[in-house]
């Protein structure tokens, strides 16, 4: 295992822990990773991350802690929240929520009670856990009732939503999900939400980034709460946060602190607050762009090589491919792609005949690859990649994946990753 060179303290306490650091920079650097929800932070995200920051406790919000010695706690996370109510235009935020999850629990802990009815998207739909589903504390403690998408367009069928809203009153409406290719209508959401009365949390942690950087309609005014990650599409750290109106800011601040979570992750805060500025630049606008045309170009690519994607294509920085007609598991060609420097995901695709854990499909996503500045004109090599892989897979040529980890590994070694220590 390589040393980890950029690490000097961490090599000389823990050789072994450095030399997995300094693996994973390789790695990390070599391979191209189509994963939709990860990205490459900045250095300047990646060095926030790793302040003293983290060695205070702040419980409480900025001016109203538990704790003394806030002098320079309080202006980061003041910061932080300015800088999101002014990226996202809302009227609060609250950047506390230590990941996706915690924020989304946060969101029910403040607008219903346990087994009250919400209404959330299908995790094997492309909805996300949290949004009700029956594995998750959200589907056992709240009685989640779930939407799909129409079986011959693959698109939200916004018909069974406002029937089920309807019949169900759920108390939260979710929106937003972790497998869809399309554009979120949050207006034809708020509008069933406000018909049955009901909160609409718009879940827009993938796609995050793009609303940003205008590549993406945004949920405001359509959505009262907004939770979103903030190491996706955003490139920011491993964190979330809670946006709403002002009107619910109490709740939310109440649900997040002390209802949900103890004190927040100031370090985590710092480098959201650096992502934050990172997005309002100019050019986090060309990169939304950039992420959304490299997306549409690697769907026509693969479309022209006979790949069947979910809804036939994307609106926004992810493809969902369904391999059934390539007779390969997703599984499989996942593992295979792995073995060849293609880092991706295993996933399910609407109405499924395979389990979760053995799906149909593999899911795919340019954020990283365009944070390295490949643009639309690599998506070609990028979907031949893909399909000679598969076809590697298919007939268990190891060779072959072999030779394509070697021409990935070369033609990322032209695009350095931000964040990464250059050789
Ligand atoms: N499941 C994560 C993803 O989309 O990869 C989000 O929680």
């Amino acid at each position: 295992m390589s040393q980890s060179l950029s690490h000097p303290a961490l090599s000389a306490a823990d050789p072994e822990l450095a030399a997995l650091v300094g693996a994973e920079e390789q790695l990390q650097a070599d391979t191209l990773r189509l994963i939709p929800s990860e990205n490459y932070v900045s250095a300047a995200v990646l060095e926030a991350t790793g302040t003293v920051l983290q060695n205070k406790y702040s419980e409480g919000y900025a001016g109203r802690r538990y704790y003394e010695g806030q002098q320079n706690i309080d202006q980061v996370e003041t910061l932080a929240v300015e800088r999101a109510k002014a990226v996202f235009g809302v009227e609060h935020a609250n950047v506390q929520p230590y990941s996706g999850s915690p924020a989304n629990l946060a969101a029910y802990l403040a607008f219903a009670e346990p087994g009250d009815t919400v209404l959330g998207m299908a995790l094997p739909m492309g909805g996300h856990l949290t949004h009700g589903w029956g594995v998750s504390a959200t589907g056992t403690w709240f009685r989640g009732v779930q939407y799909g998408v129409r079986p011959d367009s693959a698109l939200i069928d916004f018909d069974e939503v406002r029937d089920l809203a309807r019949k169900e009153r759920p108390k939260i409406i979710f929106c937003g999900g972790t497998a869809v290719p399309r554009t979120i209508d949050f207006a034809a959401f708020g509008e069933i939400a406000r018909e049955v009365d009901a909160v609409l949390v718009a879940d827009i942690a993938h796609i995050a980034g793009l609303i940003a950087g205008g590549a993406h309609p945004s949920p405001v005014p359509h959505a009262d709460v907004i939770s979103t990650t903030t190491h996706k599409t955003l490139r920011g750290p491993r964190g979330a946060m809670l946006m709403s109106r002002a009107s619910h800011a109490k709740a939310v601040d109440k649900a997040v602190f002390p209802g949900l979570q103890g004190g927040p992750h100031n370090h985590t805060t710092a480098a959201i607050a650096v992502a934050l500025r990172e997005a309002a630049a100019p050019s986090f606008r060309d990169y939304a762009h950039a992420v959304v045309a490299n997306a549409k170009a690697l769907a026509e690519a693969l479309l022209a090589r006979g790949y069947d994607l979910v809804s036939g294509g994307t609106d926004n920085h992810l493809v969902l491919i369904d391999l059934t007609s390539k007779e390969v598991p997703g599984k499989v060609a996942a593992k295979a792609l792995d073995r060849a420097g293609i880092v991706v995901n295993y996933n399910t695709v609407p109405f499924d005949p395979r389990k979760p854990f053995d799906p149909s499909g593999i899911r795919i996503g340019t954020p990283s690859l365009t944070s390295r500045g490949l643009g639309t004109d690599r998506m070609p090599l990028v979907a031949e990649w893909i399909d000679r892989s598969v076809q590697a897979a298919a007939k268990g040529d190891e060779d072959a994946l072999t030779v394509i980890r070697g021409e990935v590994a070369e033609l990322m070694a032209a695009y350095p990753a931000p964040g990464l220590p250059t050789a």
